[in-house]
Order: C-alpha cells, then structure tokens, then sequence
C-alpha cells in the first residue's frame, strides 16, 4: 500500500489537470473547443502556472501559450515540450493536457533541484490539435514550423462563425501567424507525453512506451443529394433515399477499414436534411476519417471507398461528392531522441516498448520544424475522446521522471 507522499510529481500532475479541466464550454462535461471562451480561460490558466513556474510565458497570435527558461546555456538550441489544450466534444481531461502540464512538472523540478537546464526550454501549449471546430490541420504548430496556411483563417465552424473571427475575438491576431514561424537551428528536438489512448501499455502492464510513428491521416467531407418526398405515399422502389444511400455507404467505409488490422476509417458525423420523422431524407452531409501507417495503403484504401460509394450513389440514382480537407502523412519519430527517451526509460528499470501511434498529434507537425518524439502514458482500458479517460498518479510520476531524465540527457 503506497502512503500519500508517494508520488510528489505524480500528484503535482494530477492537481494541474484538476485545474485545467475546470475550464469547459459545457457545464457538467469537458468540452473545449479551439479559441471558444473555455480554451481562452484554459490559455489563460496555463500561462498561469507557467509564470508560476518561473518561465517567461505569453500567448501567441493564434492562442498558443508558451513559456520559455533561458537554462545554462541561453544561445544554445532549445528543447520544446509541449502537447495541446483543446479537446473533442465531451473529453477527457488527460489528452493533450497531460503533456503541457508535464512540460510545466519538469521544469518546476528541475528549478527545485537547482538544476539550470543546459540548453533554453519552451513549453507549448497549442490550441487546434482536434481540429473539431474549424476545417484546419494542426493549425497552432504547423504555425510554429512556418507552415500556416492563411486560407485556414477563412474557415467557418458548424455556427458559421469564421476562424478569423473567432480568433480576433479570442484576442489572437489573425496577421501575425506568419511571424510564429521558428528558426529551425535554435530547436533541437520537440518532446510530447500522451496518454496512448489504446490498449497495449496496459495489455504489457508498462506505464509508458515510446512513439515509433504517427499515423497518416485523411479528413473528407462528404454530401449525397436524393429526393424529398413523403414517407407515407412514395412507394419503396420509387425513392430517392440519401440517408439509406448513406448507410449503405457506412458499411462500405467500414469494411475498407477493416480490410486489415493496421488502418482504421471512421464515419463520425451525420447531418441530415430535412430531418422529419415522416419526410424521405433529401440530404445528408457526411465525414470521412481514414488512418494508416502506410501512405500508399491510406491512398488506396481511400480510392475503394469512393469506387465503392460512387457505384451505390449510381445503384440508387442519388448523388454523391466528396471534398478531402485534411491530408497528413505518416510520420516517423526522430531516432536520436528515441535513443535517449531509451536512456530514460531504461534508468528506471523498465524495458522501452515501442508503439505506434493510431492518433494524430502536434509531434506531425513539429517534426517539420526539429527531431520529435512521443512518450506514450498508459491510459484505464484504453479509452479516450471520452469522459471517463484516466491515468494513475504513479504511472504520471513514472513519465514526470523519465521526462526529467530525458531532458537532462537531451538539453546536455
Ligand atoms: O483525431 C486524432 O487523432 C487526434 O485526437 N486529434
Ligand atoms: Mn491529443
Ligand atoms: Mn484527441
């Protein structure tokens, strides 16, 4: 039975989420979307405990919060660490948090240890990893790594309210994304913890594990147009169904990303018009999620989809188009950095499993700016995009130490 001192970082980890997760869209559930007034109070907060830290923190134009210590070594390339502090709707309070309260963690200890880092840290706390809001791909680190795309500012959210709109009133400014762009010789690696929103850590009874990869990603929008009608005259072989035209659509999604064990393809939202009880559906407005490790693989297994949707769209003289808005590759992790994250798992007593991750994250697009690495954190049965996500307080101590013990070997 372990007593309550055990654990110091691991409970210093727990009490930053409880403090993050305080700040919501939606009473009663953890909803935080980017640049909604629950994120600015998160943004806030977070800068917060930055200054609290000891690090010389702001909030960048696009919402960004970062903080920065100079360490021994004050010209020297910096160390990023950092994770994101939007969620989905109705999350957990540990994806994204974890690692930006972490980055916080470490430098605390080492401040405590009167240890000055060798090399500056940054932590980053990013704002649009989830991309639930707006039409955008990562857009707050694609920022960082000079690869802003300003026609993401023109995108609306289910409101219609546009990016640029929100972000001027979030107190962001929409001219000043390019300006975040990094020099990528002051950086010499971006480290992110994340709960591994999977089952395997817990499966090997490991509290950590490092990222190998990150897998590639496809987001699409889809739209098929049938015909209104009334749902009590028109006989069945007479109809112009779009939403039985859409569940046949379904299940051909997820057959093609059943096909084989490594890629996944995901039907997640549903609009349908009109939407009455005794009306034939006229419309309905889809999304395509398709992921694998593999490029070529996603690529090919994208093309079946539409093949297949395109012929079930000609079967039931309805029509069918769809728009990719969101294209990442799969992306390797830096293997200098996985050496040392090794190093530091090795140091207390634990054999590294290596994992790859089926979830994006800001490390995709840091890997355009410096070497980047993932730390995986066990998460209770795997679950996430869900309230009821969680972590223990020993395993958060575990990756507090192995982050401490990397960032000494890396900043050295
Ligand atoms: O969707 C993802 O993979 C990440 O959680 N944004
Ligand atoms: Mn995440
Ligand atoms: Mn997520």
């Amino acid at each position: 039975m372990t007593n309550a001192t055990d654990f110091p970082l691991g409970r210093r980890v727990m009490a930053m989420i409880e403090d993050l997760a305080q700040h919501t869209d939606e009473p009663g559930r953890l909803t935080r979307l980017y640049l909604s007034d629950a994120h600015r109070r998160a943004a806030d907060a977070t800068l917060r405990l930055m200054q609290e830290a000891g690090l010389n923190a702001h909030i960048d134009a696009l919402g960004s919060v970062i903080g920065r210590v100079e360490g021994a070594n004050p010209g020297a390339p910096a160390l990023l660490i950092g994770s994101h502090i939007d969620s989905v709707v109705d999350a957990g309070r540990y994806d994204g948090n974890l690692g930006v309260v972490l980055g916080i963690v470490v430098v605390e200890a080492l401040k405590r240890q009167g240890i000055a880092p060798a090399c500056p840290i940054e932590i980053v706390a990013f704002g649009d990893e989830e991309n639930v809001r707006f039409p955008t791909n990562l857009s707050t680190s694609q920022a960082l790594a000079g690869r802003f795309n300003p026609a993401w500012l023109d995108g609306r959210d289910q409101d219609g309210i546009s990016f640029r709109d929100a972000l001027i009133r979030f107190g962001g400014d929409p001219g000043g994304a390019a300006a975040l762009a990094r020099d990528r010789a002051r950086y010499r690696g971006y480290l992110e913890v994340h709960i591994e929103q999977g089952p395997l850590l817990e499966a090997k009874d490991l509290p950590i594990g490092i990222v190998s990869a990150i897998n590639g990603i496809t987001r699409a929008r889809a739209s098929v147009i049938g015909e209104a009608g009334h749902a009590g005259t028109v006989p069945m072989n007479m109809r112009r169904d779009a939403l039985a035209a859409v569940a046949e659509m379904i299940g051909i999604v997820e057959r093609a990303g059943s096909t084989r064990t490594d890629t996944v393809a995901t039907v997640g939202v549903v609009q349908v018009q009109p939407g009455a009880i005794n009306v034939i559906p006229a419309r309905v407005d889809f999304t395509l999620d398709a992921r694998s490790p593999d490029d070529a693989v996603r690529l090919a297994m994208l093309q079946d989809i539409v093949t297949e949707c395109q012929a079930a769209a000609q079967r039931r003289n309805v029509s069918f188009t769809i728009e990719p808005f969101m294209e990442s590759p799969a992306t390797p992790m830096d293997k200098g950095l996985i050496g040392r994250l090794e190093e530091a798992v090795r140091c207390l007593g634990i054999e590294p499993l290596h994992l790859s991750s089926g979830a994006g994250h800001d490390a995709v697009a840091m890997a355009n700016l410096c070497p980047s690495a993932m730390l995986f954190v066990r998460c209770k049965d795997g679950i996430s995009h869900n309230p009821a996500e969680s972590i223990t307080t020993e395993d958060a101590d575990v990756a507090a130490r192995v982050l401490i013990d990397a960032v000494k070997r890396i900043a050295a």
